[in-house]
């Protein structure tokens, strides 16, 4: 079974002691591993290859990034990173966007990173400077934080189709400050409703193979 599956499985198991529904959230588990239901990822979160500057390439769409910023291949937190930077414009955000494919509708989905302001230059030093969307919806801001020290974030959303934009945005609010991500990454966080949506999805699956 897919380890974070397995995981998640076991957590409900402890907190719903019921052998009924113990029985049924293992049984949803194991239809879903069969189905492939969480093959949902970031496709080059690590940033091991080369993301462009304001194009597509290596599962990342670069935009409003200029020749300051862009992707790194060491140095980051550790290896590969991107610098999500432009001039400090009030009417744009430098940004790296995905489709994350794969997702359940009703899903709950964790994403969470790494990220570091590496270069002096802060507009103002204290105000939120970094942002993640989720289909343009602003889910997370960071402020720029302490010079070069990797930070982690995470959030979370709810699939409304099975596909997702995120996006990762820099000089949000009309600040300056150069924000760096690395290990970008997608999990599912496990509550009874939505497995009882992945089961039904699961089983769905299994009766159309028979
Ligand atoms: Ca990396
Ligand atoms: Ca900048
Ligand atoms: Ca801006």
């Amino acid at each position: 079974m897919d380890t974070r599956l397995c995981r998640a499985a076991r957590t409900l198991c402890v907190v719903n002691r019921t052998p009924r529904r113990c029985a049924f959230i293992m049984a949803a588990s194991l239809a879903l591993a069969a189905t492939g239901a969480l093959s949902q990822t970031i496709t080059n979160g690590t940033f091991d290859l080369e993301v462009p500057r304001t194009s597509f390439g290596n599962g990342w769409t670069g935009l409003s990034n200029d020749g300051a910023g862009g992707w790194r291949s060491s140095g980051g937190n550790p290896g590969g990173f991107f610098i999500i930077n432009d001039n400090g414009a009030c009417d744009r955000d430098p940004s790296i966007s995905q489709i994350v494919t794969d997702l359940v509708v009703g899903q709950v989905y964790e994403i969470s990173g790494d990220y570091a302001r590496l270069i002096v230059n802060s507009a103002p030093s204290g105000g939120a400077s970094f942002a993640a969307d989720i289909d343009g919806v602003q889910l997370f801001t960071g402020t720029a934080g302490t010079l070069q020290a990797w930070r982690p974030f995470a959030f979370v959303f709810t699939a409304t189709a099975d596909t997702a934009t995120l996006r990762l945005r820099s000089e949000i609010n009309g600040t300056d400050n150069d924000v760096a991500v690395d290990n970008i990454a997608i999990t599912l966080v496990p509550t009874p409703a939505g497995l009882g949506l992945f089961a039904a999805a699961g089983f769905g699956a299994l009766r159309r193979r028979r």
